[in-house]
């Protein structure tokens, strides 16, 4: 059968209608946040369905089926829709064959599949939601609900529903540490852990994987693949028993990162030698320990040999060796191992122009093909680098084909503005999955690969890094589009981004047309200019890559062993990956492939710089010229990112006001920071090639006016390191109780925007205000929780006050009152022409 049959696109439909889009005006906005897309607030969209509710099976899955559909009748905005006769029949096929042998129920139902079918009138529809096993059956109350939010009406008594994943591994990794922080987590520490023990409270725990369920995932990996050995010691083990047995219900399996060194750290043996028989042994003797108390245990996730993690290579074994060793020791417990393929070596040398971090995985892994275990999968990140802004798709997913594999993906967005950035990821990601290969000269899209088609793999799949904490999932409303799209997938990668867009909108914040359409605009927009003002034509996220990943700071991957270069010069920039003269990267795709990437006049130019070096003055395709390129883009980059802003503005009391004002600021602080970015790169790459901007803008801010220029009542003038951070490189800092810096406006009259360019550190609330001609005309506290304790473009910020009138000779007066770590430090003050009427 067809996996998606297309059908999940439509509404259902029973006995006419029985699709609602409820837009009341009473509304019962306070639906708790932490529902996410499973709010059932009155605004969102609904499907219905009868209301008297049973399962033929007594499994804890199903049980959870049928209590999802009841709380879908019972919360906010039940009452305002229409009750539908007629019973809801939960069961496996099985079950439902047995009770209703009249109901056409298919024979070939496989594993976590579903089937719907109606039938009936009046009083005696009877809806039945068939599953190809217990978990199909949650998995297709799942769809029922979200179905009136997928398209068009489909009548199910004519066209039952069937779907059936794509990939049967979808799992979601957690890299959450014993102490209860989360690595590169951005939405506040573990639901799972805190003090080096499994949280008493577990609740949040059983709301995130009912979220997990409702999108298909079957495996959430609960701590990070660094620092893993004490989870294996059994006071752990009985706390990850409860995690699992709070999950279980979901149909949502617990796997766990190990580190392959245990027997040696926690084992007390004198070797981890995954050849050794006793290191055999022990992990034979670990995995039953762990069995007896989670039957269920999906696996292992390893990280080797990579980033100062242990690995076999210390005795001069594969990682094929370390990982059949675990495979061995899962196998008869039905588990698998997923063996990360992110090893590399950070320590390569920069003077070495055939030195290339991104042949890593492939040169490690290629030659191990047909050696892995069968329950090992090797799990691919899905470029070769490291979830940059934008990367070329990893040619390992075409070099394995006797070995499964799957592909890692990052939702937390580590390199994509840590969701202070309003960035979907979905059209990324479908790129990638889309992107075809070409392995053996055919058609080999990625996600048939990964879906096992391609090589007849019998495991694969997809895991994403989803790094949720406790303040809001991924701690930013809009930033759960993207656990969402990862879910839907990994169901089936043939959905656009678009249409999983306004699924999402449409659960999430309203059903009304028009938002749905301006918030699907605004996620479509956000990926592409977040590419625009943080890594042009390939160059990768050109941020701070051995510390925060946020912000701008270009020498940062430069000159050091992480191999994250780019390679720039007073001549021209980029990475020669080319098989002739470069580092032979690009011999690793398969042929057709290969010779799109390593001909200039065939390579996509927004990869150009990651396949190829080449000079400022290149032009591309258009007959514009690289450097030109990095000014226009990055003042698109930007000019997009206000623009996100206004598009939130016109939905304006049409939505949840607590929704709209928090993201509201949480974008107009990202237009802020997206200028923050095109500064950076534009002033460093005009000093780099010492060619102007054909347009005239780097290096010009006709309105700006320097800190370092102003009258300075306390503050002293600091370098800002790097340099590109600062509006000419500069800053000011006060070490005093409080500090003042004036200018006098020499302007034309009129009514202006008045900018200021702080700096918001960690370590203090420092306060600012901002007056004219000796009057406070406004004051904000710099209280945003951002990366680092020194001034530089991780915590540049702006404050914009508008619609101000100013004529010449009026003096301008910034007020800074530092506290604790934080010394109200201050880069500009910038006077644009009025956007807007007056501030209230
Ligand atoms: O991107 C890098 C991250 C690390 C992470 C590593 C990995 C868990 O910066 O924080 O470590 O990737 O994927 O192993």
């Amino acid at each position: 059968m067809d996996r998606c049959t297309c059908r999940l696109s439509k509404k259902i439909a029973f006995s006419g209608i029985v699709t609602l889009i409820a837009l009341s005006s009473a509304h019962a906005f306070a639906q708790d946040e932490s529902q996410a897309w499973l709010s059932y607030s009155d605004r969102t969209a609904h499907t219905m369905f009868p209301r008297d509710i049973r399962a033929l099976g007594t499994s804890p899955i199903e049980q959870t089926a049928v209590e999802e559909l009841k709380r879908n009748l019972s919360d906010a905005g039940a009452a305002s829709r229409p009750a539908v006769a007629g019973e809801t029949v939960l069961g496996t096929g099985a079950e439902i064959r047995k009770a209703y042998p009249h109901v056409p129920v298919p024979a070939d139902m496989p594993p976590e599949s579903y089937w719907m079918h109606a039938s009936g009138s009046g009083d005696h529809k009877l809806l039945i939601i068939a599953g190809g096993d217990e978990r199909g059956v949650l998995y297709g109350a799942f769809a029922l609900l979200r179905s009136s939010a997928a398209g068009e009406p489909v009548d199910l008594s004519k066209t039952p529903l069937r779907s059936e994943p794509a990939m049967k591994i979808r799992w979601v990794d957690e890299w959450d540490n014993a102490n209860g922080t989360v690595e590169r987590g951005y939405g506040g520490r573990s639901i799972f852990f805190d003090n080096g023990h499994v949280r008493e409270d577990l609740s949040q725990v059983n709301e995130y994987a009912r979220l997990l369920a409702s999108i298909g995932i079957n495996g959430c990996n609960v701590n990070n693949v660094n620092g893993a050995a004490p989870f294996l010691t059994p006071g752990w083990l009985q706390g990850l028993k409860r995690i699992a047995d709070t999950m279980r219900p979901w149909g949502v399996r617990l796997a766990m990162s190990v580190d392959i060194a245990s027997p040696q750290k926690i084992g007390g043996l004198k070797t981890f030698d995954p050849l050794d028989p006793d290191v055999k042994a022990w992990w034979a003797n670990k995995v039953n320990e762990i069995y007896a108390q989670i039957p269920d245990l999906a696996g292992f996730t390893v990280k080797a040999d990579s980033e100062g993690q242990p690995g076999p290579a210390s005795y001069g074994r594969s990682p094929a060796d370390a990982a059949n060793a675990l495979a061995n020791a899962l196998a008869p417990h039905g588990g698998v191992v997923l063996y990360r393929a992110f090893v590399y070596n950070n320590h390569l040398d920069y003077n070495d122009l055939k030195a290339d971090r991104a042949r890593a995985a492939y040169d490690i892994f290629h030659p191990l093909d047909g050696k892995f275990a069968p329950n090992v999968i090797v799990q691919i990140k899905e470029g070769p680098i490291d979830f940059q802004a934008l990367e070329p798709v990893s040619p390992l997913f075409a070099g394995l084909r006797e070995t499964n594999s799957a592909m890692e993906l990052q939702i937390t967005q580590e390199y994509l503005g840590q969701q202070r950035h309003l960035v979907y990821i979905a059209p990324m990601w479908k790129r990638v999955l889309d992107f075809d290969l070409r392995a053996e000269n055919r058609s080999t899209p990625v996600k048939q690969i990964i879906e096992g088609k391609t090589f007849e793999r019998p495991l694969s799949g997809m895991i994403g890094v989803s790094d949720v904490g406790r303040d809001g999932w991924l701690g930013a409303p809009l930033a759960m589009a993207n656990l969402y799209a990862f879910g839907r997938f990994a169901w089936n990668p043939d959905l656009t981004p678009e249409a999983i867009a306004a699924e999402w909108t449409k659960q999430t914040i309203s059903a009304d047309p028009q938002v749905v359409a301006t918030v699907d605009k605004m996620l479509m927009q956000s990926w592409p200019a977040y590419v625009d003002y943080t890594g042009f034509l390939g160059t990768q996220t050109l941020t701070d890559i051995t510390g925060s990943h946020y912000g701008p700071n270009i020498e940062a991957s430069e000159r050091n062993g992480w191999g994250q270069w780019h390679r720039d010069d007073a001549q021209g920039i980029g990475m020669d990956r080319t098989v002739a003269t470069g580092t032979g990267f690009i011999g690793q795709y398969p042929p057709e492939v290969a010779k799109m990437y390593d001909s200039l006049a065939t390579c996509p130019e927004d990869l150009l710089l990651f396949f190829h070096h080449v000079p400022w003055n290149y032009k591309l395709h258009s007959g514009k010229t690289v450097i030109q390129y990095v000014y226009d883009s990055h003042y698109k980059g930007a000019q997009e990112a206000a623009e996100l802003g206004a598009e939130w503005a016109t939905l304006k009391d049409k939505i949840d006001p607590a929704l709209f004002e928090d993201e509201r600021a949480r974008l107009e602080y990202q237009a802020g920071h997206a200028i923050v970015w095109r500064d950076a790169i534009v002033q460093y790459f005009l000093k780099e090639s010492g060619i102007p901007d054909a347009q005239g803008r780097a290096g010009h801010f006709p309105g700006r006016m320097e800190a370092e220029d102003a009258r300075l009542t306390g503050y002293s003038v600091i370098d800002v390191n790097p340099w590109e951070d600062a509006s000419r490189g500069k800053a000011v800092s006060c070490a005093e109780k409080s500090c003042s810096a004036e200018w006098t406006y020499n302007g034309q009259p009129g009514r202006y925007d008045i900018a200021v360019q702080y700096f918001d550190l960690q370590g203090g609330t420092a306060h600012f205000t901002l007056g004219i001609n000796g009057n406070g005309i406004v004051s904000w506290a710099a209280d945003a929780t951002l990366p680092s304790r020194r001034p530089h473009g991780d915590n540049s910020t702006r404050y914009t006050m508008r619609g101000v009138e100013l004529k010449p000779g009026d003096v301008l007066r910034v007020e800074g009152v530092p506290d604790g770590g934080d010394p109200a430090a201050l880069d500009y003050i910038e006077i644009e022409p009025a956007t807007t009427a007056p501030q209230s």
